[in-house]
């Protein structure tokens, strides 16, 4: 298609009002669920210019889900047809707070719908481990006349508005969200919120594949040597958010270093 242009302009808010009848809430109680939203948006914010624009926010990793399997979206304004095309995203952050030099570690693709019902759809990822601090995230192409304003979002969490970011690119793949001509984050936005985007985790019970490729070998056994050696977590040169302290008690030692062993004998984890 030729409407997509590079990306420059401002954002625009559209207020919602939910309609009589609407189902309400839906916040699952599954502890392995990420969500900074209370289950009912009030907003749809989308961009005044044709780009793909990404939504998404920041979480940290709960301890029990620490393996990312699905990212799930409820939309604002799809306009006609409500089926539009949406990718979404999963990136490992480098820092606690700012995504823009995050990694791209997962991305699938599907089919939005059910706009402005706090509806959540499901999109299935490759699963992978997360350490620290992850960004999630949904893409869609806008026009830029109103037709979609795809992010939906909850003002009532409006405190937690820092850890949601939104981007305008031609595409995201390949390079990092700094590159992207437009960034944004909801903190500053008019009406402050959160995305209704959210993620579930299941725990991660390879721990000691470092490289996340099926086997303990070697390549895990050079990732870990080089945290041991650094041993605080909280040392400047450790990998952001500490994945070779196993026991997570805030020091890569011989505590971890007999996890790793024992899964580096197998080739496997237990
Ligand atoms: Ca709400
Ligand atoms: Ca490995
Ligand atoms: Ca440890």
């Amino acid at each position: 298609m030729d409407e997509r242009k590079n990306c420059t302009g401002a954002a625009r808010t559209t207020a919602f009002v939910a309609a009589a009848g609407l189902s309400a809430a839906i916040i699952s109680a599954n502890a392995g669920t990420y969500a900074l939203d209370d289950g009912t948006g009030s907003n749809n914010l989308g961009p005044s210019f044709a780009c793909e624009f990404m939504w998404g926010n920041i979480f940290e990793v709960q301890p029990d889900a620490g393996v990312i399997t699905t990212i799930s979206v409820s939309f604002g304004t799809l306009g006609t047809p409500q089926e539009r095309p949406v990718r979404v995203y999963l990136y490992q952050m480098k820092n606690a707070d700012d995504p823009t030099d995050a990694e791209l570690i997962a991305t699938a693709t599907g089919l939005s719908g059910l706009q402005r019902t706090n509806i959540f759809l499901d999109y299935p990822i490759a699963p992978r481990a997360v350490y620290g601090s992850f960004f999630v995230s949904a893409s869609m192409q806008v026009f830029g006349n109103a037709t979609v304003i795809p992010a939906r979002y909850d003002a009532s969490s409006a405190p937690s508005a820092d850890r949601s970011w939104f981007f305008g690119a031609d595409s995201y793949l390949g390079m990092p969200l700094s590159d992207a001509p437009f960034a944004g984050n909801m903190a500053n936005n008019i009406i402050k919120g959160v995305f209704m985007v959210r993620a579930t985790g299941v725990p991660n019970t390879c721990p000691a594949d470092l490289n996340w490729d099926g086997v303990v070998d070697d390549s895990d056994f050079v990732a870990f040597a080089g945290s041991y050696t650094v041993f605080d977590c909280a040392g400047t040169e450790m990998p952001f958010g500490c994945p070779s302290d196993f026991n997570a008690d805030g020091f890569v030692d011989d505590g971890d270093f007999v996890v790793l062993a024992s899964a580096y004998d197998a080739l496997a984890c237990p």
